[in-house]
């Protein structure tokens, strides 16, 4: 074996030094994510709600329901390409609870304009509580901002607030 030229013992050098780095950032990250999680007491959230998805129909009834003046319960299922219920009315909102579950993969639900944006996973109901501003009123689009296949570009939904 011919000795190791100039170039190849620097070479050498800096793969030493790129992998000393590498295992520095790795133990830190480690270290920073073992923090949070120990002395912090971060964790993944808990008051998760799951449902079966083949039971979907047993445990989610679509639809709105308006439970005390003002308050709305909206459960909505989204599955490929469409949100049901699809049209959203509401009248004087001035609290509304939206559950949101999937039925087949992975989907999102956002409201064009407003701090609703959430993604809604088969077999979790997202919930949102949303008190939306008392001047809104009007059509708003509901969009999937999540690709959920083929169809993903026609899957949205209309909120109308209505005042008066
Ligand atoms: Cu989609």
């Amino acid at each position: 074996m011919a000795p190791a030229s100039q170039a190849e013992k620097q070479a050498e050098k800096l793969e030493y030094i790129w992998i000393g780095l590498i295992i520095v950032m790795l133990t830190s990250f480690l270290a920073i994510l073992g923090y949070a999680a120990i002395a912090k007491g971060f964790t993944t959230p808990e008051d998760v709600v799951t449902c079966d998805v083949r039971k979907l129909d047993e445990q989610i009834t679509p639809g709105i329901r308006e439970v005390a003046p003002g308050v709305y319960e909206v459960n909505i299922t989204a599955r490929m390409w469409a949100f049901i219920p699809n049209e959203i009315v509401l009248e004087n909102p001035q609290k509304v609870i939206f559950r949101i579950t999937s039925a087949d993969v992975q989907h999102g639900f956002e409201i064009v304009g407003t701090n609703v944006n959430v993604m809604v996973f088969p077999g979790y109901i997202a919930e949102v509580t949303w008190y939306p501003p008392e001047d809104m009123e009007g059509e708003y689009l509901i969009l999937c901002n999540e690709y959920c296949g083929l169809g993903h570009q026609d899957m949205y939904g209309k909120l109308v607030i209505v005042r008066g």
